[in-house]
C-alpha cells in the first residue's frame, strides 16, 4: 500500500490521481496537513498526517499497512525566503521522519523529490551537469541539497530504499502550484484566460528548466518502478525536459490568442530564478532506467488553454 504525504499540492495531488488509477484506490492512501484539496480529500481515502510528525506518519502507516511512501510536502523557493526556519523545519523533519521510519524497517520504499534549487549561481548554467558545484542561494535549495545528502547516507548505511529526482520547474492545470518561483510559468496561462493579460515577476528572458506535471508523474513513476540495481545514483538525479523563458512561453499563447499582452515586472524572486540553471543534462536518468519527455511547450501550451478554458468558461 501507498501513503501519499502533501497529497493537497501540486505534484502530489496529481501523483495521487495517477497511482490510484494504476494501483487501485483502496491501495493509495492521500494525506496532508489540512483538508485544503476538495478534489483529494473527496475522491479516496484520506488522512491528516503531520509530516514534521514521527507519530502522526507511524500511526497511518500501520493503520493502512503501508510500504511505500511518497513525501511530497515541502515549503518551496518564494516562500521558503519569507519563512526559512519554517522551511528548514518543515524540509527537513519530514524527510529524518520517513528516512527513520524506512531504517526502522516500517516502510521498505521511500520517493523523495529534491530540485534543480540544488544548484547556485557558482554552477554552470549551461547544460548543468549530474555533478556539479551546488552552493544553492536558497534555503530550499539548501534543504534539498542537505536532504539528498541524507538520503544517500541512509541508503549506503542503513540500505534504504529511498529514490530522488532533481524537479525542474512543474506546469500543471489540475491544482495551483505554491509559494514557487517557477510559478509564473502557470500563472501566465491563467490569466491569460481570465484576462488576456498577465504581469511578469521575472524578466522577459529568464531561461529555466521546465516540465509538464504528466511527464514529471511519468518520471516518479518509472524510477519508483526501475529494478533495484538499476538506481545508481541514491542521492538525486538530474532531470529535465525543456527549458524556456516567459517571453517564449508569451509568443506561444500568441499563436491561439493573438492579442494576449504580456507586462514585465521582477521581484525578489529574479534573485532566485537568476541562481539556477537554464538547462540540465540528465543523461544518467536517461541511461540507468530510460527517462524520456514527452511534452514540448506547443503542447503544453495547447493543453494548458484548453482545459483551463474549460475551468474558467464552463
Ligand atoms: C520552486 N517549483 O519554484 C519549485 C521548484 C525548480 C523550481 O523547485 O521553488
Amino acid at each position: 500500500k501507498i501513503l501519499i504525504i502533501g497529497a493537497c499540492g501540486q505534484i502530489g495531488s496529481e501523483l495521487t490521481f495517477k497511482l490510484r488509477s494504476i494501483f487501485g484506490a483502496e491501495n493509495v492512501i492521500a494525506s496532508d496537513i489540512n483538508y485544503k484539496n476538495e478534489a483529494i480529500v473527496n475522491s479516496g481515502i484520506f488522512e491528516i498526517v503531520d509530516a514534521q510528525d514521527y507519530a502522526s506518519i507511524k500511526i497511518c502507516i500501520e493503520k493502512y499497512n503501508i510500504n511505500t511512501v511518497y513525501l511530497m510536502a515541502a515549503m518551496l523557493s518564494a516562500t521558503g525566503e519569507k519563512y526559512p526556519m519554517k522551511a528548514w523545519d518543515l524540509n527537513m523533519a519530514s524527510l529524518f521522519n520517513v528516512l527513520n521510519l524506512a531504517r526502522a524497517k516500517f516502510i521498505n520504499k521511500v520517493f523523495w523529490p529534491s530540485s534543480i534549487a540544488v544548484f547556485g549561481p557558482t554552477t554552470p548554467v549551461n547544460y548543468t551537469p549530474q555533478y556539479a558545484v551546488m552552493e544553492p542561494s536558497t534555503v530550499y535549495g539548501i534543504t534539498k541539497q542537505v536532504g539528498e545528502r541524507w538520503c544517500e547516507y541512509y541508503f549506503n548505511k542503513y540500505n534504504v530504499d529511498v529514490r530522488s529526482l532533481r524537479y525542474p520547474g512543474i506546469i500543471s492545470w489540475k491544482t495551483p502550484p505554491g509559494g514557487g518561483t517557477t510559478d509564473y510559468a502557470v500563472e501566465i496561462y491563467h490569466e491569460a484566460i481570465k484576462n488576456n493579460h498577465y504581469e511578469c515577476f521575472l524578466k522577459s528572458d529568464t531561461e529555466l528548466p521546465m516540465m509538464f506535471m504528466d511527464d514529471a508523474i511519468k518520471a516518479t513513476i518509472d524510477i519508483m518502478k526501475a529494478p533495484f540495481n538499476s538506481i545508481k545514483i541514491r542521492s538525486s538525479y538530474n532531470l529535465a525536459a525543456i527549458s524556456f523563458t516567459p517571453d517564449d512561453v508569451s509568443n506561444s499563447i500568441k499563436k491561439y490568442k493573438p492579442d494576449f499582452t504580456i507586462t514585465y515586472k521582477p521581484d525578489f524572486r529574479q534573485n532566485i530564478a537568476n541562481s539556477w540553471p537554464k538547462n540540465i543534462n540528465d543523461s544518467y536518468a536517461r541511461q540507468d532506467w530510460k527517462w524520456k519527455h514527452t511534452y514540448n511547450l506547443e503542447q503544453i501550451t495547447e493543453e494548458m488553454l484548453t482545459e483551463l478554458n474549460k475551468t474558467y468558461n464552463s
